[in-house]
């Protein structure tokens, strides 16, 4: 079948949309037909040519949401006309890691992923006869992709599409990184570095557990709105800081954060946010993602002296089993995403969502099939 897609066909080149040819499901896949699609930042680190898995010509897009409209032999857990949410973490609840119950960090198909391809290492997209690679085992800038079953949230009908996506990524990311990977506790004191499309899910997945202190930090003061009405209590601009950082901000949170999260992807933030954190048990939570060659230092008495670092990915969730919990929670009004949505357009117009990202101006941008 033709599927119109927005190829990005070298790094640093505008997406084009073309008409691709798409092979159907084979065994243990579904075909689906996405009905909206969020722009996430590592969309754009991808294609900048800073990703060191980034490989072209391929389908970009992982945070989605559609309709089944194909089951390929031996799919058991979806049927056609099912609603769902692609997932770049499978949950094929039999390897190691899905086992160990430690980790959300699936890794059945994870190889064949990195490579754009299918777990049967082949790709189903081609554009003239040449083959066109998948992205985060989601290719969500297509009007139809085709999934493994085990990459693939079922949720419930009556939610909407054009909001849901978001859950394929952001909303999961940042009301997850403070819920399952730092587990923060009511009452507690939090630093948020960046307050983009993740971060703001940050501040509300903090407000939801009942944090004391939620601290924005951001070079773009027009986040600051946004963020205190998600339940930021201080925007700290790092720009109008007199001095070192660091130090304002753990005199701001009475002697450093329980918990802080860089939702920057920036390594010079991410060593910040660690340092502001509560000496003997503050935890410094890393989300953003940094470009290949680029490494995060600080000084070892640091850790010694009881800070934690760690790292989150899609938040720390089980994509099959906590993602249709999410969706649940934005029906029956737990979570705001509708605020966070601040331009919806056709395939058509997917650069201008990468510029309006670039230039600091949307928060998220849906693309509406
Ligand atoms: P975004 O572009 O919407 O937001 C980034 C924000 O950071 C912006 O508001 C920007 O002004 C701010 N910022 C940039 N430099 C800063 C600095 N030096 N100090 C303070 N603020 C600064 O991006 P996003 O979609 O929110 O993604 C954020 C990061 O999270 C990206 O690196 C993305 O790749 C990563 N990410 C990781 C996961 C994961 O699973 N770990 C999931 C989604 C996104
Ligand atoms: N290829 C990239 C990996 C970047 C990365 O860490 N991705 C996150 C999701 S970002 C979603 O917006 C992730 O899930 N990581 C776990 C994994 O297995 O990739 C690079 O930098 O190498
Ligand atoms: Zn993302």
């Amino acid at each position: 079948m033709k599927t119109r897609a927005a190829v990005a066909f070298a790094a640093n080149k505008p997406l084009e949309i073309c008409d691709i040819e798409l092979e159907g499901p084979k065994a243990g896949e579904v075909l689906v037909e996405v009905k909206a699609t969020g722009i996430c930042h590592t969309d754009y680190y991808t294609l900048s040519g800073a990703d060191p898995e980034g490989l072209f010509p391929a389908i970009l897009g992982h945070e989605g949401a559609g309709v089944v409209v194909d089951v390929g032999p031996g799919v058991t857990t979806l049927k056609k006309g099912d609603h769902v949410i692609p997932l770049y973490t499978p949950e094929c609840r039999q390897c190691k890691s899905c086992l160990s119950r430690k980790t959300n960090l699936c890794t059945a198909i994870r190889s064949t992923q990195g490579q754009g391809l299918m777990p049967d290492g082949t790709s189903r997209f081609k554009c003239d006869g040449e083959p066109v690679l998948h992205y985060m085992g989601c290719s969500t800038f297509a009007n139809f992709t085709v999934l493994p079953e085990i990459a693939v949230a079922k949720v419930r009908e009556d939610a909407p599409f054009d909001k849901i996506c978001y859950i394929g990524c952001g909303v999961t990311t940042g009301i997850g990184a403070v819920i399952w990977t730092a587990k923060a506790e009511a009452g507690c004191r939090a630093v948020v570095f960046g307050l983009g499309g993740i971060g703001l899910n940050v501040i509300q997945g903090l407000r939801m557990i009942g944090a004391e202190q939620i601290v924005g930090v951001d070079i773009n003061p027009s986040k600051k709105e946004m963020a205190e009405k998600f339940g930021m209590t201080d925007f700290v601009n790092p720009k109008e800081v007199e001095g070192d950082l660091v130090p304002y901000l753990v005199n701001l949170t009475d002697g450093g954060a329980d918990y802080t999260f860089d939702a920057t992807g920036n390594v010079n933030v991410m060593r910040q946010a660690l340092e502001c954190c509560h000496r003997g048990w503050g935890q410094s939570i890393i989300i953003g993602v940094a470009p290949s060659g680029a490494e995060i230092a600080t000084r070892p008495f640091q850790l010694v002296t009881g800070r934690v670092w760690k790292g989150t990915a899609f938040g720390g969730a089980r994509g099959r089993t906590d993602v249709p919990r999410i969706v649940d929670w934005y029906m029956n009004g737990k979570i705001n995403i509708d605020d966070l949505i601040t331009y919806k357009l056709p395939l058509e117009c997917i650069n201008e969502g990468f510029e309006l990202m670039h230039e600091g101006k949307s928060i998220r941008s849906v693309v509406e099939f």
